[in-house]
């Protein structure tokens, strides 16, 4: 569109100047602060990240006031979040320590990294925490965590915080106790677990999955079954947690994989508009995001922004194993998941830069 310029540059000005003074803005003048902040994709050492998520177990105890003690991975260039839609945090609990029960319309996963003794208590089910399974906290459900053991419990908390904050729908009460009630143990994990069987009597209608503790014993057998197989050209042995009565992701905001990289694979790039948190649960190897070589090891985070190239690749002699949150059910509920192949190079990026060698 062309600028007329009928108008004299007082002119302009003052027509500026009025339709501001009223709440408008022309259409055609990009305007400062418009645009979304630009992510980046970044990785967190874990040699650099838990000596400090120690270190927090003595700055602050979770109590009334401070509800939980995390730290969280804040992707430079955002406020907040990891990235425009997830929130992810390192959450620490000491030996006899309880963060209080609470619920919020925010949804959050636990992927557990570190400890034994300590579980979390999802409406009345309470769940013994080992490193490997995932627990989720679907939007609306009382949870707390108790840590009975003898040993520091360390977790990664991933959210969907910047989505509903987006939206305007954030809601949190306060459980009139520390703890809620107990019901039972492993009551989601007992009745439906088995995947393909599950009680007939019951006819779950939540909006997210009924099974929300998922053992990383199964999760490890179902992913070596499948290490003979050819895989996803992508993301190579690639698994979605699913709910067990849709087939679906778990959770409406948020999607769970987990994923072996064999030892050996070279993944293709591809680029979707979902974006990403990984966490490194085992061995070690590199990715190569938007052409930057990012060299991951054991307990590293990075982040994947939508839209970013990207592809894995696991060197030694031992798999790779990767554990990640993902916002792909929101894109895809709104019709706005798009997904492209890498072609040049016979589907691998020219390596321009390396993280933390700049
Ligand atoms: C929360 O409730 C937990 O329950 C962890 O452990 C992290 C970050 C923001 C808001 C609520 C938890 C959280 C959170």
């Amino acid at each position: 569109m062309a600028i007329q310029d009928r108008l004299t540059s007082e002119e302009l000005q003052s027509y500026y100047d009025t339709a501001e003074s009223i709440s408008l803005m022309p259409g055609w003048v990009e305007g400062e602060g418009q645009r979304p902040p630009e992510i980046k994709p970044f990785l967190w050492r874990w040699s650099e990240v838990e000596p400090l998520v120690l270190k927090s177990g003595s700055i602050v105890a979770p109590g009334a006031d401070v509800q939980r003690r995390t730290m969280r991975l804040t992707t430079p260039g955002l406020a907040r979040g990891s990235t425009q839609t997830l929130h992810t945090a390192i959450q620490l609990l000491l030996p006899g320590e309880t963060a209080p029960a609470h619920r919020h319309t925010p949804t959050a996963i636990r992927w557990i990294l570190k400890g034994k003794g300590a579980y979390t208590t999802v409406n009345g089910d309470k769940c013994w925490m080992e490193p490997g399974d995932l627990v989720l906290t679907p939007s609306w459900t009382w949870h707390d965590h108790s840590n009975e053991g003898n040993e520091p419990m360390i977790w990664m908390d991933g959210l969907d915080i910047p989505l509903v904050r987006y939206l305007k729908a954030n809601f949190y009460e306060q459980f009139p106790e520390d703890v809620q009630p107990i019901e039972g143990t492993g009551t989601s994990a007992r009745k439906y677990a088995a995947g393909a069987l599950r009680p007939t009597w019951e006819d779950p209608q939540v909006p997210y999955s009924s099974l929300w503790h998922y053992k990383w014993d199964r999760t490890y057998e179902a992913l070596s079954g499948m290490a003979d197989m050819p895989c996803d050209p992508h993301d190579d042995v690639a698994m979605e947690y699913s709910d067990p009565v849709t087939g679906g992701p778990v959770l409406r905001t948020m999607a769970c994989w987990v994923q072996m990289i064999r030892p050996g694979v070279h993944t293709k790039a591809h680029r979707h508009t979902s974006s990403k948190v990984y966490q490194v649960f085992k061995g070690s190897g590199y990715s190569v995001i938007d052409g930057q070589r990012f060299d991951w090891s054991e307990g590293d985070f990075f982040v994947l922004p939508s839209w970013a190239w990207h592809e894995h690749a696991c060197e030694g002699d031992q798999e790779a194993v990767l554990f990640s949150i993902q916002d792909i059910p929101v894109m895809k509920a709104l019709s706005l998941y798009r997904e492209e192949p890498y072609t040049e190079h016979a589907g691998h990026q020219p390596v321009t830069s390396h993280f933390g060698h700049e």
